[in-house]
């Protein structure tokens, strides 16, 4: 070998090095498998108009990098899709005795159960963390994520309506803040590690995983978080003793902002419109995606909110209905002003109900 070769060996090597480093990173990741700061993912119903009725498969996806919806060429069950590579980190990565790896996952329907807990959030998500970064993703589908020995799938449930999730790539110290927020929450965790290294940091989390004692808990707590890349998230977290409909009493009036509500209008008492306090919330009943397909909300399983005015840009992603029991129900919303984020969202929405019951086209 002359030396340029040798040379141009090395630098190979340490290009690949540095791939692999990068590549060990817990985080987020697209369906490229690259680490991305964020990504969202919108489930589409199985049956929406102007389509013959899909897979209930079929998503549009958007990341910190594309900016914009997009019709996934996965579909959600597979494992080359980004909530398929995101949690591949867990299935096939994972070693269950890593001490220096923590998890959770944790969904108000379990799978393999059938009992829910009401005392418990009516809240799904999962994290998964080392002492240098992670990510939490929050999302809608029940009986989700698999337990670790399992491997990734998608439940048949999740399937006739739509669902959404985000998942968001956090560095180690605001896991602390999250930890705090879960307290709040009060997960169903149903498969979790959280070795003894972390307990000073997430002493919350592992009093959850290990089912023991709790301490006591405020009505509420709002948590600002900053992603790994430095994109500003305000967090929601209200406990079952905020007994009120968490838009209208708080987001709507914390954010100073009119909210568009989607979230699911099958189950107990739907609650209507409500213009009662400054700020208003209105139920949305009309979706068209940029495939230029539409759908009703009755046929929709996940849960955000968007301003109603362009100018205040808020978008919530999280784990309550507008549905009169769920006051009593603990859980929270994730909170941008990503304008890209906003676009993708207040986009979607055709129809909503105003106070006085004639819906509002927009
Ligand atoms: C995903 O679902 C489709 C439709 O049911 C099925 O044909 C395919 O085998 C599934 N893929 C995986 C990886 O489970
Ligand atoms: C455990 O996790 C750490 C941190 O991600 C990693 O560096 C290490 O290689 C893992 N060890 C094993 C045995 O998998
Ligand atoms: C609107 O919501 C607030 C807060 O939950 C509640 O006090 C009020 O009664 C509701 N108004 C109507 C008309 O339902
Ligand atoms: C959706 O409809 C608009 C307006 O009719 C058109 O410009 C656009 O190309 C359509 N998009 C798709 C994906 O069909
Ligand atoms: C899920 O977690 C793994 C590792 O943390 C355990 O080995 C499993 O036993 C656990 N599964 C159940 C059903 O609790």
């Amino acid at each position: 070998m002359t030396a340029g070769t040798v040379w141009c060996h090395f630098v190979l090597l340490l290009l690949l090095s540095i791939a692999s480093l990068w590549a060990a990173e817990i985080s987020c990741r697209n369906e490229d498998g690259e680490t991305v700061d964020w990504f969202l993912l919108y489930k589409l119903p199985k049956h929406t108009e102007g389509e013959s009725a899909g897979l209930g498969l079929e998503y549009m996806y958007m990341d910190s990098l594309t900016h914009a919806w997009q019709l996934s060429k996965y579909l959600v069950n597979m494992t080359q899709g980004a909530l398929g590579q995101t949690l591949k980190q867990l299935y096939e990565t994972y070693e269950p005795k890593n001490n220096s790896i923590a998890y959770a996952i944790y969904n108000d329907e379990i799978p393999h159960s059938k009992s829910s807990n009401w005392k418990k959030g009516h809240t799904k998500g999962f994290l998964l963390l080392d002492k240098s970064q992670g990510f939490w993703g929050i999302h809608s589908v029940p009986l989700f994520p698999p337990f670790l020995e399992d491997g990734y799938a998608y439940p048949p449930s999740g399937k006739p309506y739509g669902q959404a999730a985000i998942c968001i790539t956090f560095k180690y110290d605001q896991f602390t803040e999250i930890d705090q927020q879960l307290l709040s929450y009060n997960p169903s965790i149903y498969n979790c590690s959280i070795p003894n290294i972390f307990q000073a940091d997430l002493p919350n989390l592992q009093k959850l995983c290990a089912g023991s004692e709790l301490p006591s808990v405020t009505q509420r707590h709002l948590s600002k978080l900053q992603s790994a890349h430095g994109e500003t998230f305000l967090h929601f977290a209200k406990s079952h003793l905020f007994v009120d409909d968490i838009y209208v009493a708080w987001i709507a009036q914390e954010l100073k902002t009119d909210l568009l509500v989607e979230s699911w209008q099958h189950s107990g008492h739907r609650l209507p419109s409500n213009c009662s306090l400054q700020y208003h919330v209105y139920n949305i009943n009309l979706i068209g995606t940029p495939l230029n397909s539409t759908f009703y909300s009755i046929n929709d399983h996940s849960k955000w909110c968007v301003s109603r005015i362009y100018e205040d840009q808020w978008t919530c992603i999280g784990d309550l209905n507008r549905a009169a029991e769920q006051a009593w129900r603990s859980g929270g919303f994730i909170c941008t002003q990503n304008k890209y984020i906003y676009k993708a969202f207040r986009h979607l929405v055709i129809r909503y109900e105003s106070c006085h019951d004639s819906p509002t086209w927009i």
